[in-house]
């Protein structure tokens, strides 16, 4: 990751505003307001959490060289599978989001389409709508896996969320369009001054993409989109493009510095891997994790997230011995396709050291791997993985004999 277009001064304020949040002056919305065009809503107008809660995002500033926003979602302190939107991880390849009135926001969508159309906000929810719950997952998460920031599962895995989003198919509009034959991919565009830009398959198009407007019941988070965003069910994170304002139907990618630079993985000799859009299966224990101290021997429920690009998470497994022996966790109702998935194993420290970590299989009967196979797999030292995108390597958390916990990932 690294982005070569931010602007200091901007960036330097909003540094700032984060450094309010993490000392939890989030239940504060007044005279700190990280953004002086936030409307003011005080804490019966639009509830606020507990003045005792200090459950925030934490910026991944000091962790990478990113100039970026780039804030990560506290997965240890969250229970079920919903992330608040407020809490849900942030990246922007921008410093300072597009400030965007809906009365004033069109989605133009052109190309190699029949009738070119342009919809307003309230076009586009006159269309028949659906709300699913979805996970986003950066293709960057999962780092740093070592140093001083590695012991945090929400520094290290926290760049990823699960909502309920409400929208339209993508699918629908595309077909209000009339795509012409040769026209196999989407170009989407995020109308911020850099004019992100990603290129997506028209048949992952045509298929489960949602034009959402909707977060968990609510407006879409200025940071996450408003008034209107891409959720690209399972893929990385990237393609969701935000702040939409245009499609256009093409007859090839666009290889766009986003994605044929900035986000490429790369082989280990520098080359530039083909595009990589489906997430691999990936579980995290969330509870007990690193930087957690058990206050004693007795009674534990592990719980955690997983997760996978392939649909449904068929089943969760954790070991407490590092992974000599693995028995099935127990998964919370009901299951989405493309969701995070709460699982729950209840254990009995015996004050002894133990290595605690969990194994996704999911509907495609794909393993979550152990970094060592991941490694295997792509002829590379583990190493590789320290500046890799797409890891979704198992996770191990050792259990020290006085309670404290730390990545024994390396
Ligand atoms: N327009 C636009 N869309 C964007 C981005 C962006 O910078 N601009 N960042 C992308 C990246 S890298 C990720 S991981 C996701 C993050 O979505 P979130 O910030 O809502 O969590 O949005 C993607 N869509
Ligand atoms: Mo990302």
């Amino acid at each position: 990751m690294g982005s070569h277009h931010s602007d200091r001064r901007q960036f330097l304020s909003e540094s700032a505003a984060l450094a309010g949040l993490a000392v939890g002056a989030v239940q504060s919305v007044g005279a700190q307001a990280p953004q002086p065009d936030a409307r003011l809503k005080d804490t019966l107008a639009y509830g606020q959490p507990s003045r005792f809660d200090d459950t925030v995002r934490r910026s991944l500033g000091s962790a990478t060289p990113i100039t970026d926003t780039a804030l990560t979602t506290p997965l240890q302190d969250l229970d079920g599978i919903i992330t608040p939107s407020g809490l849900h991880f942030l990246m922007d390849h921008i410093n300072g989001i597009p400030d965007i009135d809906p009365k004033e926001h069109r989605l133009l969508m052109h190309g190699m389409v029949d009738r070119p159309l342009t919809f307003t906000m309230n076009e586009i929810r006159r269309f028949p709508s659906v709300s699913k719950v979805y996970f986003l997952e950066c293709n960057a998460n999962s780092r740093p896996l070592r140093g001083p920031n590695a012991d945090s599962v929400q520094l290290v895995h926290g760049r990823t969320s699960c909502s309920e989003w409400t929208g339209v198919l993508l699918s629908v509009l595309l077909k209000e369009c009339g795509v012409q034959s040769g026209g196999n991919w989407i170009i989407a565009e995020g109308n911020e001054a850099n004019k992100y830009t990603m290129s997506i398959p028209m048949v992952k198009a045509m298929d489960d993409i949602l034009v959402a407007y909707a977060q968990n019941g609510e407006p879409i988070r200025p940071h996450n989109g408003y008034p209107l965003r891409l959720v690209v069910p399972g893929w990385e994170a990237i393609r969701s493009v935000k702040w939409l304002s245009r499609i256009a139907v093409v007859d090839q990618a666009a290889m766009s510095w986003h994605e044929a630079g900035n986000n490429a993985d790369t082989a280990p000799g520098g080359k530039a891997l083909g595009f990589r859009f489906e997430l691999g299966p990936k579980s995290i224990i969330t509870r007990p994790s690193g930087g957690q101290r058990l206050p004693g021997r007795g009674f534990y429920e592990i719980t955690g997230l997983a997760w996978t690009g392939a649909g449904l998470v068929r089943k969760v497994e954790v070991s407490v011995d590092g992974g000599r022996t693995y028995k099935d966790a127990q998964l919370q109702e009901p299951v989405h396709r493309f969701a995070h998935t709460r699982f729950r194993y209840a254990w009995e420290w015996n004050g002894e050291e133990a290595v605690l970590q969990s194994r996704c299989t999911d509907e495609k009967g794909e393993v979550q791997p152990t970094i060592a196979e991941a490694a295997k797999v792509l002829g590379v030292t583990p190493d590789y993985f320290l500046q890799a995108d797409h890891f979704n390597g198992i996770q191990p958390w050792k259990v020290n004999r006085d309670g404290s916990i730390q990545n024994a990932l390396f």
